[in-house]
């Protein structure tokens, strides 16, 4: 892959002395950090570039890219090849993302599932882009950790991450998925609802039980946090969380690894930052999630304030489902928040709601929001097993026209606000059907 990404570059440089470079990324936290790394290593590159950060591609939008000029796409595009083939420009996407169609003969494709090469990030591909560009770049590794995490990348990594790892000096530690893994660990614990932990999330007797089951006591009066324990505290620790929530398995959910990398001269958990630029991008701030990525001091205070105004909307968002009528029926609910809650955080919305346990095994949760004079549509299954939302949303929206994106059990799409009706009334048709199990 790395002599993909040497030709790429070499076109982009060539390139990029006629025209500015275009570079547009996702607003998640793998597509943030990946442009934070690519637009410096182009700065430090002496490139004229401008950036933007989309929420997602469609045909309109790529219709209205100019015609001249190398563009670049970090951390999406591999599922929108279709639109690009009739652009006039040269385009380069560097992504992980499945490729759906034949790549046009003007896309230059750089994505580790074209090379059979280990699983990387957006942002990991970006990395390694940025560190063909100069060794210079190496100290932007931490950024590729923080996107990868985001991604949810971090079960299986292999060698492109050791390396990664050893340039970013990051520190890693197997544990409790638990963050910020930095925080006095009473209140880390309290405080967790990804994962949430039956027992303990939400209830301080519960959290001070487990601790003292795990006997890990107050050192002058305050809790070390998840990252200061030794690894037989740990090991103790979640002994205790799987003794106290032996209802479910959770251990995929609670342990894995740690991330520790250094931000403004601090150790950071970098679960903790991807959380924070997520919630930066989905209030409408990427350009905050942005310059924080990129060192700005003065943006980390704003930073701090949005993610909690972030986490006050997803309270609210909450809240307001539980008190809002809903279309049920018996194996579906159907929530629509209309402009009461953000279309970008509607598919949180709906992971958390599947996750709580007011909804039973195999409950399908689809959720609507508006987004301007389309409508954002996720939904989610609750507990692991259960009908393929994904093909329920495509078979609703054929008669409308659309595309589904997404998984088995989470899935999402977008449709015209002028087909609000007429989508829920396929829905529910295709949601009462029976399902026979042969
Ligand atoms: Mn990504």
């Amino acid at each position: 892959m790395l002599d993909k990404i040497k030709l790429a570059l070499n076109s982009i440089d060539k390139l990029s002395y006629v025209r500015p470079i275009k570079v547009i990324s996702h607003y998640d936290a793998d597509g943030i950090t990946s442009a934070a790394i690519f637009s410096r290593a182009l700065q430090r590159w002496n490139k004229k570039f401008s950036l933007q950060i989309v929420k997602g591609l469609d045909e309109e939008f790529i219709k209205s890219l100019p015609e001249e000029g190398p563009i670049v796409f970090l951390d999406l595009a591999s599922g929108s090849l279709q639109y690009l083939e009739n652009k006039k420009t040269e385009i380069f996407i560097f992504d992980h993302h499945e490729i759906t169609q034949k790549i046009p003969s003007n896309v230059t494709m750089i994505n580790p599932l074209l090379e059979n090469a280990e699983p990387i990030s957006g942002a990991g591909v970006a990395y390694l882009a940025a560190k063909c560009i100069s060794e210079h770049n190496k100290d932007l590794a931490h950024l590729a950790i923080i996107g990868m995490v985001g991604d949810m990348m971090d079960k299986n990594l292999g060698r492109a991450y050791d390396e990664i790892i050893k340039d970013a000096e990051a520190i890693v530690k197997r544990g409790l998925k638990i963050y910020p893994s930095t925080r006095s660990l009473d209140k880390a614990l309290e405080y967790s609802s990804n994962p949430y932990i039956p027992g303990v999330t939400g209830s301080y007797r519960g959290v001070l039980e487990v601790l003292s089951d795990a006997r890990i006591p107050k050192i002058n009066g305050k809790f070390k946090s998840l990252s200061e324990l030794t690894e037989e505290e740990m090991r103790s620790l979640i002994t205790a969380i799987m003794l106290k929530t032996t209802g479910e398995d959770l251990s995929d959910k609670l342990i894995g690894n740690l991330f520790l990398v250094k931000l403004f001269n601090k150790l950071e958990d970098a679960r903790e930052i991807s959380a924070l630029i997520n919630a930066c991008s989905r209030m409408d701030h990427p350009s905050v999630a942005l310059g924080f990525c990129l060192g700005d001091s003065s943006l980390k205070e704003e930073a701090a304030k949005i993610y909690i105004d972030y986490k006050q909307s997803l309270v609210s968002a909450l809240k307001y489902v539980s008190e809002t009528d809903k279309i049920s029926g018996k194996n579906y609910t159907i929530i629509n928040g209309r402009n009461n809650i953000k279309d970008t955080i509607i598919g949180t919305v709906a992971s958390i709601i599947s996750n709580s346990p007011t909804y039973s095994e195999g409950m399908i949760i689809v959720a609507l929001a508006y987004n301007e004079n389309k409508i954002k549509v996720s939904a989610r299954i609750a507990g692991r097993e259960g009908r393929n939302v994904r093909e329920i949303l495509t078979q609703a929206i054929a008669p409308l026209g659309g595309e589904v994106g997404g998984h088995p059990n989470a899935a999402g799409c977008l449709i015209s606000k002028d087909h609000e009706d007429k989508f829920i009334e396929e829905l529910k048709k295709v949601l009462e059907i029976e399902v026979v199990k042969v």
